[in-house]
């Protein structure tokens, strides 16, 4: 299974480290296309290869195509992870949106509200192993 993580980029990176754990923790049930988001200094290596914001928008675009299934982190609010979520929904790729509800940010009413969009909220890792596995379980 190809899985797409999805998580906060020029949003802000307080929740690097969590990502890397999520993003291990998904490459136990599957290809996760996008492991550059869990490492810390995603932007220093792909700005050293040469990417430009077309090159990495397109490169996105296509691993979230060809995924079968997207989890993002959603608690650090992020207009990458938005449009990713925006159109996995319109593509009808099943998506989990796992948000921690102690953060300073509400999350947004275009993903609570989204019935395509399941939503588990989680305070520890421990707590949502078993989210992924029943969520990619189903699909
Ligand atoms: C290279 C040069 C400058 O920045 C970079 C590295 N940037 C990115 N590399 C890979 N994926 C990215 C990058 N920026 C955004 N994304 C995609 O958008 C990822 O798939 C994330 O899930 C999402 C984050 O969006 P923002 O708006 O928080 O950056």
């Amino acid at each position: 299974m190809d899985i797409f993580f999805s998580g906060s980029i020029r949003g802000g990176r307080d929740d690097v480290d969590l990502y890397a754990d999520l993003i291990a923790l998904l490459e136990q049930h599957g290809t996760v296309l996008t492991e550059h988001v869990g490492t810390e200094d995603v932007e220093t290596k792909e700005q050293a290869a040469g990417l430009t914001d077309g090159d990495i928008h397109d490169q996105d675009v296509a691993w979230l195509r060809r995924a079968d299934a997207v989890v993002a982190e959603v608690t650090t609010p992020s207009l990458g992870v938005g449009y990713e979520l925006g159109r996995a929904v319109a593509w009808e790729t099943p998506v989990l949106a796992l948000y921690r509800p102690d953060g300073e940010h509400e999350l947004s009413a275009m993903v609570r509200g989204n019935d395509a969009v399941e939503v588990a909220e989680y305070r520890t890792l421990e707590e949502v192993a078993p989210v992924l596995e029943a969520f990619l379980r189903r699909e």
